[in-house]
């Protein structure tokens, strides 16, 4: 069966904007995923702030696709992979992240795959170019957009930076 899935991809290491597109691309590339659209690319303040690390570039895509929630996750690892992602530090600085925000609307609470991803409403750097792609999407623990109280400043520290990435194939 063909899901709708989201997508949130960060980059704060090398040529930033090269990293996302070209993991656009790998899963363009992919049997059984499309990519349908894309936010704008945003430059992002590191969260949590402390230890420092540089300023990231993040953007949402939405893709359909054909491929289970696991099968989804092992491409997406394949994908950091190839960008040459290194799994050092759970907070330290990537060349890519390819997260996992959303499965059509199912909930999964697993050790190594939750979705909705448990964080994605608290995270400006997400939930900004989230809102540019999908109006109302599934958030964590059953909540809707409209339930969210967003206090001040809780979009801030996200600033656009590059139009939406290119659709592969287009
Ligand atoms: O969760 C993805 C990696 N990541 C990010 C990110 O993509 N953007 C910002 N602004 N901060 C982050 N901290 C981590 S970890």
């Amino acid at each position: 069966m063909r899901v709708g899935a989201l997508l949130g991809l960060g980059s704060n290491l090398g040529d930033r904007l090269a990293n996302l597109q070209r993991a656009l691309d790998l899963l363009g590339a992919r049997e059984g995923i499309s990519v349908r659209a894309s936010s704008r690319v945003y430059a992002t303040d590191p969260v949590p702030p402390a230890p420092p690390q540089p300023e990231y570039l993040n953007a949402v895509v939405e893709i359909e696709t054909m491929l289970e929630p696991y099968d989804l996750l092992g491409t997406c690892r394949v994908v950091e992979d190839a960008l040459g992602r290194e799994r050092v530090e759970r907070w330290g600085p990537r060349t890519i992240d390819v997260d996992i925000l959303t499965y059509d609307e199912r909930e999964i609470d697993e050790p190594d795959l939750q979705v909705p991803h448990p964080r994605m409403h608290e995270r400006a750097f997400v939930l900004v170019p989230l809102l540019e792609v999908v109006a109302d999407p599934p958030l964590p623990g059953g909540r809707r957009i409209s339930t969210l109280r967003l206090g001040a400043g809780a979009l801030a520290g996200v600033r656009p930076f590059a139009p939406p990435l290119r659709l592969p194939g287009r």
